[in-house]
Order: structure tokens, then C-alpha cells, then sequence
């Protein structure tokens, strides 16, 4: 099964990831992975930031010639702002620890809560772990995974469906649509009207020293009825997703299908009912349950909705207290994003990458990807026999 680590403080040298248990075989292309990365950095309302960074992968172990051997597969992302701070971040002890201190602790990020867990004084020492930047190494692995789930033709499409006060007014889009249209979009919505309105309430943002949040949706296609189960809790699909989904910084909630709708509905505006047809096999003619049912996928689109709250760095900054000193001030401003929910987006997608290939190794193997393709072939056959 498929298990990974990351490590790397924001301003450090470098997220270094190590991916354990991929299958044997499967051609991966570092470039695909550099796309992810690049998709990563973009979306209007980023900071100052990425114009520094121009993330890159480096592959170090567990592929060779292209080709996945079976074995740990090590990445690395250099972070370009580390010759900024490397008098301050170095592990060696000459590192100048009296500089940017972070003692006014921002509300809504973890500085006070990290700092009293490990009794640090400088919350520099939990800001920089706990920064987004860690999600360039969960894209990392997210792009690489999705190579193997791609050669099974399962696809993933992720767009914003609503940005601070902006909705976009279609709440459910064909795949196709939104495939089309995200592309012409800064903010990753599939609706123009609603894109030029969310820049425009980004923009705002900005000029007043707020940030904004919002909600983004995820559907990936291609999956059969029957990965996941129902048999314990911690084998239910929609749970591991949202675990996945929630471990993301800054993600408040997570929905499935309906979800937070459906505890407002009867039971017969919820649930899917099941057809039989020659060509099609099962099928529903409509999705409430976003693809799973009891735990267990059942051969629809699946769909996940996430929530992200507004980014907690203010440049008009909320009261705080000083925790040496214990006087009342403004929290620390430290650069950041306005807003980024349609980066969001890309994490999205990577991070259900490795709990949906959990699901498919535990089913159809994990040593080798022609063993897999047989496997999962037979299971389809039997699908559509069934
Ligand atoms: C990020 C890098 C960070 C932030 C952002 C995400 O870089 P810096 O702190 O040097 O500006 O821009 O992180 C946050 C906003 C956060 O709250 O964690 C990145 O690479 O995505």
C-alpha cells in the first residue's frame, strides 16, 4: 500500500517526499509532475511568493529510465527563497535565531496552539512547518500517482465553485463544461461571469488587508462500483477521502455528493434510484450520493466538495497578545496570499490521489502495473456481467 512522508520547513533548503509502495512499471513523466507544480503556483490572489519560486521536481530514488522500479521514491522541490533566510533557518547553530522573531501570535493559524505544544517562544518555529508551502511536496506525489491512475483511465477535474462572497450560479456542471471552461479562467471557475466577479472581490480584498476563502469541487471519473467497504469504519472510502481532503491547511469542511443539502431533503430527493439497461448495466440518473454509497464506490462520478477558509495572515491585522511580553498588539504580518482557493484546487486533486490508489491496490494488487491492468480488466468484465 501506498504510505508517504514529507519534511522541509517553508524557507528551508528544499520538501523533500518519500513515496513508498508504488507497483513496479509504470511510466512516469517528471514533466507532468513539473505541470502539477506550476498549476500549484497560479491562480489569482497569490503572494509575493511565488514570483520568488519556480517549483521543480527532482527525482532521486525508486524510477529508473522513466519507469517506476517498485522501491521508495524520493523527490525533491528546492525552495528558491532559501538563500533569503538561511542566515535564520540554517540547522547549524550558527543560525541567527534573534531575527524575525514571531511572538504576536496571528489568530486562525496554529503560532499560539503550536508554540505552547512544543514550548517554543519564536512561533517562526511552527509557521514554517505548518505553511501551505508543504503542499508543493503533496502535489508531488499526487501528480506522480495520478500517472498510474490515469493509465486506468480514471480522470480528475477540480474548479471553484464559490470564492468569498461569489457564487458561481450553476452548483452542478457537466464534467465537459467544466473541463472547457476552467481553462479561461484565473480563479479556476468554470463560469465567466462569476470568474471576472471573484477577481474582482479578490482586488477588493487586497486594497482593504483582508483575504478571502471559498469552496472548490472535485469529481474524478472512470471508477468501478466496489472499491472502499463497508465492512469497518476504517476501510470506508468516503471517510479516507475526507481525511485526505481535511488535512489540507486551511480546509474547514468537507462534503460528498449532497452532503451538508441532503440533511435538509427527504429521503427521495437525496437517494439515486437504480435503472438496468442492455448497453448501460446499472445506472442512476442522478448523483446525490457523489458517488459512494456505505463507504463503497458505486461506478458514478464521484464528487467531493471542500471548504477553505480565508487565509489567516492580515495585513490589517486582528488583536493578539504578545507572549513574552503579554501586552495586547496586532498579530504578526508576514507575506502571504490574498486568497488561494484556486490552488486549493490542485492540492485537492493530488491528495485523494494516493487514498483512491490505496483502494485499487487493495483490490487488484500492488506489485506490478500489467498485473494490476489484468486484474483490473477481469474486474470490469465481471461488472458488466453482473
Ligand atoms: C506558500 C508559500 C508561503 C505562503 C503560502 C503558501 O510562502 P511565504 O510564507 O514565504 O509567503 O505564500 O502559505 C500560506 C499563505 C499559509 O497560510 O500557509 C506556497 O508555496 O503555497
Amino acid at each position: 500500500m501506498l504510505r508517504f512522508l514529507t519534511a522541509g520547513e517553508s524557507h528551508g533548503p528544499q520538501l523533500t517526499v518519500i513515496l513508498e509502495g508504488m507497483p513496479s512499471g509504470i511510466k512516469i513523466d517528471r514533466e507532468s509532475i513539473n505541470q502539477w507544480l506550476a498549476d500549484r503556483q497560479k491562480g489569482y490572489g497569490r503572494g509575493g511568493r511565488m514570483a520568488i519560486e519556480r517549483d521543480q521536481v527532482s527525482i532521486l530514488s525508486g524510477i529508473r529510465g522513466g519507469y517506476t522500479l517498485g522501491s521508495p521514491i524520493t523527490m525533491v522541490i528546492e525552495n528558491k527563497d532559501w538563500t533569503n533566510w538561511r542566515e535564520l533557518m540554517t540547522a547549524e547553530d550558527t543560525a541567527v535565531l534573534s531575527k524575525r522573531k514571531v511572538t504576536r501570535p496571528r489568530p486562525g493559524h496554529v503560532d499560539l496552539a503550536g508554540a505552547i505544544k512544543y514550548r517554543h517562544q519564536d512561533m517562526r518555529n511552527v509557521l514554517e512547518r505548518a505553511s501551505a508551502r508543504e503542499t508543493a511536496a503533496r502535489v508531488a506525489v499526487g501528480a506522480l500517482v495520478w500517472q498510474f491512475l490515469n493509465l486506468l483511465n480514471i480522470e480528475v477535474l477540480a474548479h471553484v465553485i464559490s470564492l468569498g462572497p461569489v457564487k458561481c450560479p450553476s452548483q452542478e456542471m457537466d464534467w465537459e463544461v467544466v473541463q472547457e471552461q476552467i481553462r479561461r479562467s484565473s480563479v479556476c471557475c468554470a463560469d465567466d461571469e462569476a470568474s471576472a466577479a471573484m477577481v474582482k472581490a479578490i482586488d477588493r480584498a487586497r486594497e482593504a488587508g483582508e483575504t478571502l476563502g471559498g469552496v472548490f469541487e472535485i469529481m474524478v471519473r472512470g471508477l468501478p462500483p466496489g472499491l472502499g467497504s463497508y465492512v469497518h469504519w476504517d476501510r470506508r472510502l468516503d471517510g479516507l477521502l475526507a481525511q485526505a481532503l481535511m488535512s489540507i491547511q486551511g480546509i474547514k469542511g468537507v462534503e460528498i455528493g449532497l452532503g451538508f443539502r441532503a440533511g435538509f431533503l427527504s429521503g427521495s430527493q437525496v437517494h439515486d434510484p437504480i435503472y438496468y439497461g442492455a448497453q448501460e448495466g446499472f445506472y442512476r440518473p442522478t448523483n446525490g450520493a457523489g458517488g459512494l454509497e456505505g463507504g463503497v464506490t458505486n461506478g458514478e462520478i464521484l464528487v467531493l466538495r471542500a471548504a477553505m477558509k480565508p487565509i489567516p495572515t492580515l495585513m490589517k491585522p486582528l488583536a493578539s497578545v504578545d507572549v513574552i511580553t503579554k501586552e495586547p498588539v496586532e498579530a504578526t504580518k508576514e507575506r502571504s496570499d490574498v486568497c488561494a482557493v484556486p490552488a486549493a484546487t490542485v492540492v485537492g486533486k493530488a491528495v485523494i490521489a494516493p487514498v483512491l490508489a490505496n483502494a485499487l491496490l487493495e483490490k487488484f494488487g500492488h506489485d506490478n502495473i500489467d498485473e494490476i491492468k489484468k486484474a483490473w480488466q477481469d474486474y470490469w468484465d465481471y461488472v458488466r456481467d453482473f
